[in-house]
């Protein structure tokens, strides 16, 4: 399985450069990068090990840039830290270790560079006692001192990592989109889960705005189909290229309700140091892939609490969140995604149980129905022959109830199951809602489903479109995203 290697550390520490005496290649390609001698945006470049081919993303150092870290660092498998040997531990070298922790990161090496122009055993003890359990190596990206030990000790932690689900819904955190000439839009970024295939149709969430893939890109090489931990660009057809931006998450076409936009998630979280965890309450950063946001932090007891966040994130069971303060900006600690989709809800007793389980991986229990006493059977009253023939004959276009009946008789019709409510004065005939039903699913198989396609579809009115789409919305067939619909998932 591919591997992403992550670089981390203080700025100005050797980061970009003992990626090139790696890789030969320069990350620093932005004129701004090479004027002011510092990483600003994500690079990247691909590594050959004896484990394999591997991509490494290479971060900047600076303070200002961590969200950009976070970022980079959101689809790594292992990591590099580097530490210069005349400096030794600094802020965002510890920074960046909690970022990690965070994130999950557990697998990786230190890089202790500059070792030609310092002694290199402080920066070695400071290393070990930051991350204890990664091996540290003295090196030089100017001698090439150290380097090839440093390869082998990247095979061995290239062993320890665990390899993430290749299943899965197809996922992909948008970190660039530019545009290019005669292709169009292209995004890049980790694939979180499932595969990129060539021609498959995706929704970019949270919009809701649909594409096509109309080609998939590892390391500037088409390919027709790339799996999970994939870094790949897309090229995607019939999206503007201001219609998608980084932090944006391309989901499988048909990912439905699996993978939605949500604003509130139950986490699991833990804390870089204890002075780190704010007050309940407290409002915090929220990173979440390439997208954050803030939040506030509510207590639902011990290490568990809601985020109520103030853009929405697309999460999944499981998924990593990092949490930052606002100002002064520092990485509090982060954690793990245990319900992407609750309610708003405080703490109690059956909530801990529950998210307990699902910390543990346990699957929720059946839901306990006490048995409902059996209703006295009652006969419908007899219903109005007439009023039905008259309702379906409207067909998909019934007049306000009033010009047909009175409330009692469509009472009756309900009942006996021959008139179904669409609005509130209004009544359309099962027949007719079924054919309306077969055309939405139609459209929804091709594509998006949008008022404006409804009613040119059925040659009606908006007015009729409109009241349609919110019966089908309700009774959950379709999904509203943004201004269009689509289907959801049956299960
Ligand atoms: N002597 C010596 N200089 C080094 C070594 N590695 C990096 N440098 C120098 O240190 C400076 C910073 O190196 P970079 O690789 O840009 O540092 P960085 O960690 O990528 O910095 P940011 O991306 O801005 O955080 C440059 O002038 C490098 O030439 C080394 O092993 N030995
Ligand atoms: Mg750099």
């Amino acid at each position: 399985m591919p591997l992403t290697l992550g670089t981390a550390g203080h700025i100005d520490h050797g980061k970009t450069a003992l990626v090139r005496a790696l890789t030969g290649i320069d990350t620093d390609r932005l004129p701004e990068e090479k004027r002011r001698g510092i990483s600003i945006a994500l690079g990247y470049a691909p590594l050959e090990l004896a484990a394999g081919r591997v991509s490494v993303v290479d971060v900047p150092g600076h303070e200002r840039f961590v969200r950009t870290m976070v970022a980079g660092a959101t689809g790594i498998d292992f990591f590099l830290m580097v530490v210069a040997a005349d400096d030794g531990v600094m802020p965002q070298t510890r920074e960046h270790a909690a970022v990690l922790a965070a994130l999950g990161v557990d697998a990786g090496v230190v890089a202790v560079t500059k070792a030609d122009v310092a002694d290199p055993a402080r920066a070695l003890a400071e290393a070990a006692a930051l991350l204890p359990g990664a091996e540290a190596v003295a090196v030089s990206a100017v001698t090439g001192a150290g380097l090839a030990e440093l390869r082998d000790a990247l095979d061995r932690a290239a062993e320890r990592v665990v390899p993430r689900a290749a299943d899965g819904v197809m996922r992909l955190h948008v970190d660039r989109v530019f545009s290019i000439r005669g292709a169009g839009t292209v995004v890049t970024g980790t694939l979180w889960s499932g595969e990129a295939v060539s021609g498959a149709q995706v929704a970019i969430l949270p919009s809701g705005r649909r594409a096509r893939i109309r080609g998939v890109e590892v390391h500037d090489e088409a390919v027709e189909r790339a799996g999970a931990g994939q870094r790949v660009a897309l090229n995607l057809a019939g999206l503007d290229r201001d219609e998608v931006a980084r932090g944006a998450v391309v989901v499988a076409g048909d990912a439905g309700a699996d993978l939605a936009a949500s604003y509130r998630v139950d986490v699991a979280l833990a804390w870089a140091t204890p002075e780190s965890r704010p007050d309940g309450g407290a409002r915090v950063g929220v990173h979440h892939g390439t997208r954050e946001t803030a939040a506030r932090l509510a207590e639902l007891g011990g290490r568990f609490f809601q985020l109520r966040l103030e853009e929405p994130i697309v999460p999944a069971y499981g998924d990593r969140v990092v949490i930052r303060s606002l100002a002064p900006p520092d990485t509090l600690g982060g954690g793990v995604v245990l319900d992407p989709a609750p309610r708003r809800h405080g703490p109690s007793r059956d909530l801990l149980a529950r998210l307990v389980r699902l910390e543990r991986g346990e699957p929720e229990p059946e839901p306990v129905v006490a048995p409902e006493p059996e209703p006295e059977p009652v006969a419908p009253p007899d219903y109005d022959p007439e009023l039905e023939e008259r309702l379906k004959a409207a067909g998909h276009e019934p007049p306000a109830d009033a010009e047909l009946g009175s409330a009692e008789a469509f009472a009756a019709l309900r009942a006996h199951g021959r008139a179904v409510r669409l609005g509130r004065d209004m009544h359309i005939h099962p027949e007719a809602l079924a054919r309306v039903e077969a055309r939405v699913v139609a459209l929804g198989e091709a594509g998006e489903i949008t008022l404006a396609g409804l009613r040119d579809d059925l040659g009606t009115s908006r007015k009729y479109a409109q009241a349609l789409l919110e019966h089908f919305d309700a009774a959950r067939l379709t999904l509203r995203v943004g201004d269009a619909r689509r289907l959801r998932r049956r299960r």
